[in-house]
């Protein structure tokens, strides 16, 4: 069975946002894109990107724009971790592992850019039927 022309079309907008937001440097522009490119409206108003930012910068400990192994350590224990006190992985590794969710569609280097979370969350949005859910979600998340 061949596609339809609807799915293609789809196809190119979704990459066009993509492409886009590569290169929008209006963070509301960009973020608008990026829920674009996760096939929503991209209407998405600059509420939820005020809790992205406030998320990322509460996880961004050391203030370097990038959020690393090293901003999480002395914030989120692993002890009660299963596979921590199996021995199986080291603190690094669950931590690394844990950042790697923010960066399905970027670059898998244990460094999380405000980009690649702000990614991640169109993603999560998408997914979110209601604004107030999602504010919901990310206060109770990050503890905002
Ligand atoms: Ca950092």
């Amino acid at each position: 069975m061949s596609r339809s022309t609807d799915d293609r079309n789809e196809d190119n907008m979704i990459l066009k946002a993509r492409l886009a937001a590569a290169k929008a440097t209006d963070p509301v522009e960009k973020f608008r894109l990026l829920c674009l490119a996760r096939g929503t409206s991209g209407i998405s108003g600059i509420g939820k990107l005020k809790l992205i930012d406030a998320a990322f910068k509460k996880l961004d400990k050391t203030g370097d724009g990038v959020v690393t192994v090293d901003d999480l350590k002395n914030v989120y224990s692993v002890r009660s971790n299963p596979k921590f006190q199996s021995g199986e992985q080291t603190e690094g590794e669950i931590l690394t592992k844990f950042l790697k969710t923010f960066e399905e569609n970027g670059t898998r280097d244990g460094k999380v850019t405000f980009d690649e979370f702000m990614d991640y969350y169109a993603g999560v949005s998408s997914s979110i039927d209601h604004d107030a859910h999602f504010d919901l979600m990310m206060r109770n998340a990050w503890k905002l």
